[in-house]
């Protein structure tokens, strides 16, 4: 209860904030030509500062709710969501709980710019991919919990490991089904999504350093599912649109849980940027509410959820986060253009400056890729994306590729996919700024697999290789028309 003048005061706030017209809001609604995602608004005047002891007299004691795999939802399961989503659907896109300004929070097309709309994939605050979905899956599953009327609805995760084929409620397209969407159509035909899918998550949980393990889980499998699925999803602006947003942002929570459950050196952040970075959403009562980022560390013991597969708490001997340094050793200056299905580039000749400043401090021709806490690491960073195409499907990456060597993701040269999401969104909204467009991929595994030294990383081949949706066992046509500026590769060093 010591909480409480702080609760009251935010409640007051809370509800002035409705009523007092934003000067802010004015300007911006009054130039729709500015591109809406350079309008942000995080942070309503005074949100309502939750965190554990807050929770408990705001929402009275809640019981622990299990996420489940949607493959293991009873149909009565699976009929609350869609109850929870017609809801949500009918309500005036005003109202901060309506399905419409839910999905806006994320990122949206209208110009509105109403409090919180476009939050989502700025580039500067990529460290908190993880800790701000996880706290707008959260509000979004409340919301979702009242509207419905079931008592623990929790939003379900689709488990690409075990399942690659989207769930058949979310394709059923009989008239009134609110889970279905336009998308890509070998998806909604029951298609499976490329398996390379499977080995981009498993590669990115092999990752410990937490910003490493983040990045790549977001700039590859997380992307490239979006633009797999297509429709709404391939894009920031529409995605959270399309039901099936929900469930595979619960995955890619899950999926944080299941690399700290791994153990052996993974740690959350400790820095107190992350730690103190407060964002603002909206509950079920359409009160704007703040968590900061050490409020969403452990989900079952400060937000009162688990999922169906993990412990409660996941607990690991304390590990000390690494700190990092990069340093790039080759670039690529020539654009590479992927025209259709497969395309090769090599980096013979290509500068290689900080190659010479690598071997000469260090004597040596050899990189440290050992899988240990603090090895050196492997970035290959993809600047300028141009995207003319979307491929129905992913890309693989592959290293030094044998010439005739068939790509194939479980080999040692597979290195990531290339995602599009993000530069998709650049495309459209950050075109005249240089640097924005740009994705990266670990590579240490595969480099670690091919033996690399300072020397065969000089020579180095990259393969692109677009993989559609598998049909019937049949894999679907797929290509894309894509340029890139300038390909890096960059080693990062940990010191513990
Ligand atoms: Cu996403």
């Amino acid at each position: 209860m010591k909480n409480f003048p702080l609760i009251f005061g935010g409640l007051i706030f809370g509800i002035l904030l409705f009523f007092v017209p934003s000067g802010r809001k004015e300007a911006v609604t009054g130039k729709n030509k500015r591109p809406a995602v350079n309008i942000i608004e995080c942070n309503p005047a005074a949100p309502l500062l939750l965190n554990v002891t807050s929770f408990k007299s705001r929402y009275g004691l809640e019981p622990m709710r299990v996420r489940k795999n949607i493959d293991l939802l009873t149909q009565a399961e699976i009929n609350a969501i869609k109850v929870g989503v017609i809801k949500m659907k009918a309500l005036p896109y005003t109202n901060p709980t309506s399905w419409t300004y839910q999905s806006a929070i994320h990122g949206t097309l209208l110009t509105d710019n109403l409090p919180l709309w476009n939050s989502c994939h700025k580039p500067t605050e990529a460290n908190f991919f993880l800790a701000w979905h996880r706290m707008f899956v959260y509000f979004f599953e409340r919301i979702l919990r009242s509207k419905s009327g079931r008592a623990n609805l929790t939003i379900p995760y689709w488990d690409y490991q075990t399942n690659l084929v989207m769930h058949p409620a979310f394709r059923d397209n009989s008239p009134g089904n609110p889970l279905y969407n336009v998308r890509t159509a070998a998806i909604n035909a029951g298609g499976a999504l490329p398996s390379s899918i499977q080995t981009a998550f498993n590669n990115s949980l092999d990752i410990i350093p937490y910003y490493t393990f983040q990045s790549n889980l977001n700039t590859g499998p997380h992307g490239s599912v979006h633009t797999a699925i297509s429709g709404d999803m391939a894009g920031v602006t529409t995605a959270a649109k399309d039901p099936i947003f929900w469930v595979h942002h619960s995955e890619i929570d899950r999926l944080w849980e299941v690399w700290r459950s791994k153990c052996a050196g993974r740690a959350n952040p400790i820095d107190t940027t992350w730690l103190n970075k407060t964002y603002t959403f909206f509950d079920e009562n359409g009160t704007p509410v703040a968590l900061k980022g050490s409020d969403v560390v452990e989900i079952s013991t400060q937000l009162n959820y688990k999922y169906d597969d993990l412990p409660a708490v996941i607990t690991c001997p304390a590990a000390r986060p690494a700190t990092v340094s990069r340093q790039t050793l080759i670039t690529k200056e020539a654009p590479v253009e992927l025209r259709g299905k497969k395309q090769n580039t090599n980096f013979t000749r290509e500068s290689a400056e900080g190659l010479e400043t690598f071997v000469s401090t260090k004597h040596r021709n050899t990189f440290n890729f050992a899988n240990s806490v603090t090895p050196e690491r492997l970035t290959i960073t993809f600047e300028g994306l141009r995207i003319e195409q979307m491929p129905e499907g992913v890309i693989e990456v592959y290293l030094n590729l044998p010439a005739g060597q068939t790509p194939v993701a479980s080999s040692k040269y597979f290195v990531g996919l290339l995602d599009l999401f993000s530069a998709e969104h650049h495309n459209n909204h950050y075109a005249a700024v240089q640097n924005e467009d740009q994705t990266e991929i670990d590579a240490t595994k595969a480099a670690r697999a091919l033996g690399l030294t300072v020397h065969s990383l000089q020579n180095a081949t990259l393969s692109f290789y677009v993989r559609g949706i598998s049909l019937r066992g049949t894999e679907a046509p797929a290509a894309a028309q894509i340029s890139i500026r300038h390909i890096k590769f960059s080693v990062d060093r940990y010191q513990n």
